[in-house]
């Protein structure tokens, strides 16, 4: 289950198109190899509760081609609550917060209301659908079959305390499992939440927490030690409250690497002059964390430093509109536009501009060709759990390799060791390494890539869907069955 739009529908369409954003591309083709059912937020504007869902266009090549409309239950969210909960504590508060932005996180006990109310709302959802599992399984003799209930993401920490509840109450038999694909922050930042002790209570109603990374599982057990007073064991990542002990693991996410490999393989040029400049590549939703005005700035001063790249290279971004309605990012929205406005008026001559910078979202394939295509890949955020852009880039590198630059600030930059690690706050070492990727040669571009490749390609989306399972125990069930919601 997660708050996240499995398909948005244009009014009078029919069609699904796919918002963009890591959680969908990862959790879509789980869904889908387990034949679960997907419990989310349909979108605000789009249709009315109790509306049939429409299948995705299986000729789309997008990570919903092949879900089918009956595994799909719909929640829906009023206005009210798009603003006090989404708008609110889950964009406003806990993302902020939970990157280690506190300035930015506002703080109040109306949207937290409405926080813990929607997942309430999705935690009845989801027992609905469990009711109707276990009487199927009953009737068909299935009694030792447990199914697994998946929750992902901080819009939804609080759902299992409900939905533990009420299982106790009915005796339902179920497993609760949460993955958490943003960082988890440190106890010093964690405790600046006013309801801090209800998000780790809500966190340990699960049998299993699932982080990209061990940095996060760390802080969470921390929190659970020092804020609840739990009994924990860092070595084996347990957490004990109240007689129940959870397990804890770190599980990198990874990416449909093959699928990637085919849409490169594919698709047609992107760029028309890519012999006579270099392209440098940002992709991203527009969002403060992922870095983009610091990014800007030290291709600002690759430009300065070295004017011999004028007329040489690009950079070209995409930026993905994301929270349109939250202050934060109309404001990121108006920077970007002066900053590129103001670089472009700088270094610009009749026939080249520096920054090309598309305020939108591309096709898969477009996005795939971009990521072939391009000499350079600029994955400097300021913080981010994991970060799929750069493991996309380096799937699609199938000609001559290119260099990926990353943030050891995202969950990847911890992971993807032969990229060029930079810490995006120092501007002129940025701007170095951009240089540095630019001018690397074709030896060490390959040398790296391959490893990058080799590792992602391993450990590909489907690696840690099944080592998912295989943590929550779903693998090891006597005869292999096994319902995922
Ligand atoms: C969260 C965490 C974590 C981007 N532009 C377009 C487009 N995208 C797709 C990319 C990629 C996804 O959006 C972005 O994923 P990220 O991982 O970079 O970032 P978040 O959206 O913040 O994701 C993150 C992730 O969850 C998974 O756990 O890695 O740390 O913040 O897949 O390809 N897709 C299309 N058009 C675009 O213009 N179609």
């Amino acid at each position: 289950m997660s708050m996240k739009r499995a398909h948005r529908f244009k009014a009078g369409h029919g069609r699904a198109s796919m918002p963009a954003g890591g959680l969908v591309t990862a959790v879509a083709p789980v869904v889908i190899e387990c034949k679960g059912l997907w419990i989310g937020w349909t979108g605000l504007y789009d249709f009315e509760p109790g509306t049939p869902i429409p299948e995705a266009d299986p000729k789309d090549n997008a990570p919903t081609a092949g879900l089918l409309s009956k595994q799909i239950i719909p929640v829906h969210i009023d206005r009210k609550e798009f603003e006090d909960y989404y708008n609110g504590c889950c964009n406003g508060t806990i993302w902020p917060l939970f990157h280690s932005m506190p300035d930015r996180a506002v703080f109040q006990a109306k949207t937290w209301k409405a926080y813990c109310a929607v997942n309430t709302k999705f935690a009845e959802s989801t027992l609905q659908a469990l009711r109707k599992i276990l009487d199927d399984l009953d009737r068909e003799g299935k009694t030792n079959v447990t199914p697994i209930i998946w929750i992902h993401d901080y819009q939804l920490l609080t759902a299992a305390t409900y939905i533990r509840h009420k299982c106790e109450q009915e005796n339902l038999r179920c497993r609760l499992a949460f993955f958490l694909h943003i960082p988890f922050p440190a106890w010093d930042l964690m405790r600046l939440f006013p309801w801090d002790d209800q998000i780790l209570q809500g966190m340990l109603a699960f049998d299993f927490v699932g982080f990209h990374i061990e940095d996060y599982c760390l802080n969470f057990i921390d929190c659970c030690c020092r804020r609840l007073g739990c009994r924990v064991d860092r070595n084996n990542m347990l957490v004990e409250l109240a007689g129940r002990t959870v397990q804890v693991n770190a599980l990198p996410i990874g990416i449909p690497f093959d699928r990637f490999v085919k849409m490169a393989e594919t698709a047609p040029q992107s760029i028309k002059d890519i012999h006579k400049v270099k392209v440098i590549l940002g992709v991203d939703r527009l969002d403060y964390t992922k870095g983009l005005v610091h990014r800007i700035k030290a291709f600002e001063r690759l430009l300065e430093n070295h004017p011999e790249y004028s007329e040489k290279v690009r950079f070209l971004q995409v930026s993905v509109p994301s929270r349109t309605d939250v202050q934060e990012y109309k404001q990121l929205k108006d920077e970007m536009d002066q900053l590129i406005g103001r670089i472009n008026g700088r270094f610009s001559v009749p026939n080249w501009s520096p920054i090309r910078y598309i305020y939108g979202s591309l096709t898969q394939d477009k996005l795939a060709s971009l990521y072939r295509d391009s000499a350079v890949a600029l994955v400097t955020p300021l913080r981010d759990g994991m970060n799929l852009v750069a493991k996309e880039y380096v799937a699609c590198q199938i000609r001559e390799p290119g260099v990926l630059i990353l943030s050891p600030f995202a969950g990847a930059g911890g992971l993807m060791h032969e990229a060029l690690l930079v810490n995006p706050y120092e501007l002129d070492l940025a701007a170095n390494t951009i240089h540095r990727a630019l001018t690397m040669s074709l030896d060490e571009r390959e040398l790296r890539m391959t490893q990058l490749r080799n590792r992602e390609q391993s450990l590909d989306v489907n690696h840690w869907m099944r080592s998912c399972l295989s943590a929550m125990g779903a693998l090891k069930s006597e005869d292999g069955e096994n319902d995922l919601m």
